[in-house]
């Protein structure tokens, strides 16, 4: 019965897999969002009807030896021409959306000015006809240990839009250290 009550959340597993040391650091995350209440849940909606409950969440992660960094998003499943904001956040997601905390900065402040996409991660989007949508971020810096762990769609673009879905991402530095 325990493996019964665990099947229906295979589909939302977080299939997350770092590499780290000479060759930089590569990481993979996707998942299906799942309602804030289901178990095993790794990326969780908030708002079903901006993205609705299985729709589908990739985020890839490389950094070089240099240091520069690529953040790649997919999506599937969103609300054709809906354009959502998307930002990289310090803390894991669940099912309280302040979970994730606040946007990851690569020189932290609290002047509003540096909340801007050369000093965050940015992956804002517009959806497609089809419901799917991409973006990618570049940086010529990688994350700090540990600070780095979401990515959090809002629901317009830019920092002011209402936390609408959120996928935990073990994001890195180049030598993968944790
Ligand atoms: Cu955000």
């Amino acid at each position: 019965m325990v493996a019964g009550i665990c099947a229906g959340a295979v589909a939302a597993a977080v299939l997350a897999a770092g590499t780290g040391g000479a060759q930089g650091y590569s990481v993979r995350a996707e998942a299906h969002f799942a309602a804030p209440g289901a178990a095993h849940a790794k990326a969780f909606t908030y708002d079903r009807k901006l993205v609705p409950a299985g729709s589908w969440i990739e985020v890839r992660q490389h950094t070089a030896d240099s240091g520069a960094t690529s953040v790649r998003l997919r999506v599937t499943g969103l609300v054709p021409g809906h354009a959502y904001g998307v930002h990289v956040h310090q803390k894991p997601c669940a099912a309280d959306p302040a979970a994730a905390g606040g946007h990851y900065q690569h020189e932290p402040s609290t002047d509003p000015a540096a909340a801007n996409p050369d000093n965050e991660v940015w992956l804002d989007f517009t959806a497609r006809r089809d419901g799917a949508g991409s973006a990618v971020a570049r940086h010529s810096w990688d994350f700090r240990p540990g600070e780095a762990s979401s990515v959090v769609i809002h629901d317009m673009p830019g920092t002011k839009g209402a936390r609408v879905a959120c996928l935990t991402v073990p994001f890195g530095p180049r030598d993968g250290r944790s």
